[in-house]
């Protein structure tokens, strides 16, 4: 057989795992490593996934290159692997990704490619030496390009992060996962939701706890429902007065993953006034004895999932009960832009259990969710009301006391007032 330049394999896998074949970051990382495994020198990765289902993706190898299309309702993959030189055998990277993608089974032809009787050579050695220099000083280097994308089938928040899955767990309830984001830091995500990143996570956890705090000015035990990265608890237990804290997370791993990988955020689990519970918020709450708490914190993930009865009116029933009679409850209530059915359900179900002038709508900027415009809701079971028993000199001092970078008593008042389209998407 003559010679040739490259060996190029033409793959079908079929019967893959359809979860896996949706996953943009598994499938990365194993035509990464699948790449390595077969001796190459890996230069860069692109891959994009497509709604609802399907990924697409290029891993660049100095010696040519992988590539994948995938159909997860399908269970197939079509991935071409074409190699050049005799030190890498694309055969290793056929044996890696069908193991990697639970194929049951895979078919592949091989073609060679460049018969090297057919070619004539030319000289190029005047072209190869001016870029000797430029290509000694610059040697490859893998440059990945991977995006995660938060989305809904028409809009989308992605960040660019390094590929490597630091925390990866399919628990009973969802898909939690930490990744390492190039411009916020590192990321918890859940079912491909962004919860929290390092970089922007003060704004949430400062607007969710600090503005309750300061419209009760008397918490002495608070009840957190979900919250599981930390944040919130964090913020709760700056206060001294606080006598205690009681956290129903429904899912052990979230703090696992935010223990281990966010430790700024998840820094308060071991503090003397937290009790912590691994169970279901919802269960918790219908058989809590009434007027037990002056604040409740709805912490929850979005309205898919194991967070979807957060959002339903037997629960907001049971908060309403389980405050006390100047109790003050805040939900996080999604984006106007981005879910405004749900941010709309939500006020009109906590007006019809608190009373139509107990509930106040405040927004905040979060860069990492959908939009950017996100909402919380604060409702009063009694005469509580964020701005007519709002501390401004407590909170203006609190502020520059724990040097918060969101929060004060400006924002406060401000975040409370909002645009005319949003108090017409409230109007009933
Ligand atoms: N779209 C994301 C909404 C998630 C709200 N909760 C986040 C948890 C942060 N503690």
């Amino acid at each position: 057989m003559s010679q040739t330049l490259g060996r190029h394999i033409l793959v079908e896998f079929f019967g893959c795992s359809s979860d896996i074949l949706n996953d943009e970051i598994t499938i990365e990382t194993s035509m990464v490593d699948a790449a390595k495994e077969a001796q190459a020198t890996v230069i860069n990765s692109t891959f994009h996934h497509f709604s609802p289902y399907g990924v697409s993706g290029v891993v660049v190898i100095q010696e040519s290159h992988l590539a994948i299309h995938t159909w997860p309702e399908f269970r197939y993959a079509a991935v071409d692997i074409f190699t050049c030189g005799s030190e890498v055998d694309p055969w290793v990277a056929y044996d890696y990704l069908k193991k990697a993608f639970e194929a049951s089974h895979g078919s592949a032809m091989e073609i060679n490619r460049g018969q090297i009787d057919l070619l004539e050579r030319m000289n190029l050695d005047a072209i190869s030496k001016d870029r000797e220099a430029t290509e000694t000083e610059l040697k490859p280097q893998f440059k990945r390009d991977v995006w995660f994308t938060d989305k809904d089938d028409n809009r989308a928040l992605s960040l660019r992060h390094t590929g490597e899955l630091l925390y990866h767990a399919k628990t009973p309830f969802q898909t939690v996962r930490v990744l390492n984001t190039y411009s916020y830091g590192k990321m918890l995500s859940i079912d491909n939701m962004v919860m929290t990143t390092e970089k922007d996570e003060f704004i949430y956890h400062e607007m969710i706890a600090q503005v309750p705090m300061f419209t009760h000015n008397n918490v002495k035990k608070a009840l957190v429902i979900g919250g599981g990265d930390g944040g919130t608890i964090r913020e709760l237990l700056r206060h001294h007065s606080i006598e205690q804290v009681i956290m129903v997370e429904i899912d052990e791993k979230v703090v696992e993953a935010s223990k281990l990988h966010l430790p700024s955020i998840a820094n308060s689990f071991e503090h003397p006034k937290l009790q912590l519970l691994f169970y279901d918020g919802i269960k918790y709450l219908a058989d809590c004895t009434p007027e037990t708490f002056d604040l409740i914190i709805v912490d929850g993930s979005d309205p898919e999932g194991p967070a979807e009865g957060l959002f339903s009116k037997t629960f907001y029933q049971d908060v309403y009960r389980c405050l006390k009679s100047d109790g003050v409850l805040v939900s996080q209530s999604e984006g106007p832009m981005f879910n405004q059915e749900t941010f709309i359900a939500i006020n009109h179900c906590l007006k019809d259990i608190f009373g139509e002038d107990k509930v106040h709508t405040y927004l905040s900027y979060i860069t990492t969710y959908p939009t950017g415009m996100w909402s919380f809701m604060l409702a009063s079971k009694g005469d509580k009301h964020p701005v007519d028993t709002f501390d401004t000199e407590g909170a203006k001092a609190f502020a520059l006391e724990h040097k918060l970078g969101y929060f004060n008593d400006r924002i406060h008042s401000s975040a409370l007032v909002l645009p005319p389209f949003v108090e017409q998407m409230l109007e009933r």
